[in-house]
């Protein structure tokens, strides 16, 4: 079964595709970007967002809508990662962190994919836990990966991305929807 994914971010594809194959599923990237409006829920903006592709592809489509969402920083950078990613970069975002201690060094991630066929509209939550680290570690991974030390490991997903396959946001999310869509496509048939 293959599944459009509408994405300009080729990571996102290749994790997406890690959950897929365990259900048989496979994401095929089309890149049609979507106007982000500014909106702290990322459930909104992944709902707009696939709206907008629908009617670009008129084909049952996918998006998906992530971020990192920092306890200190009052939940920043949220809806706002990939910009604050761009514009501070992982160093800018540990500079805002230079006094914050061990202990209150707490986030997460998540990720909101969103499904619309026309008429069905579906959103599938993921989150994983962990803490922002003190300097960046490793070059693995994309994004905030070489910040971000997963609840109960060591090392940061840019040292070592392997447990990203089994417990990130991201799995979590397209796994939710690969549940769904395996019963969702044996109705269609
Ligand atoms: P599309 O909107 O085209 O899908 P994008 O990269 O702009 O691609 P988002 O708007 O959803 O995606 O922004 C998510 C940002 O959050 C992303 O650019 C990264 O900076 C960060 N992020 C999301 N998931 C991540 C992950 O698994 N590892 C590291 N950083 C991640």
């Amino acid at each position: 079964m293959k599944v459009l994914f509408s994405t300009t971010n080729k990571h996102k594809i290749a994790e997406a595709n890690e959950t897929g194959k365990i259900y048989g599923i496979e994401f095929e990237q089309i890149n049609f970007p979507y106007p982000e409006t500014r909106d702290e829920k990322f459930e909104n903006i992944a709902c707009e967002g696939v709206r907008y592709v629908y009617e670009k592809v008129n084909k049952q489509v996918i998006v998906e809508d992530s971020g990192i969402i920092i306890d200190a920083l009052n939940g920043f950078p949220g809806t706002f990662s990939a910009y604050a990613q761009k514009k501070l970069g992982n160093k800018g975002i540990l500079n805002l962190m230079r006094d914050v201690e061990e202990r209150n060094r707490t986030g997460k991630y998540i990720s909101v994919v969103a499904f619309f066929d026309g008429k069905i509209l579906k959103t599938f939550v993921g989150t994983v836990d962990g803490k922002i680290s003190t300097r960046e570690r490793g070059s693995s991974g994309f994004g905030y990966d070489p910040i971000f030390i997963p609840l109960g490991y060591a090392q940061t997903f840019g040292e070592n991305p392997e447990p990203k396959k089994e417990i990130s946001h991201r799995r979590k999310s397209v796994e939710a929807f690969c549940k769904f869509y395996v019963k969702y496509n044996e109705g269609v048939k």
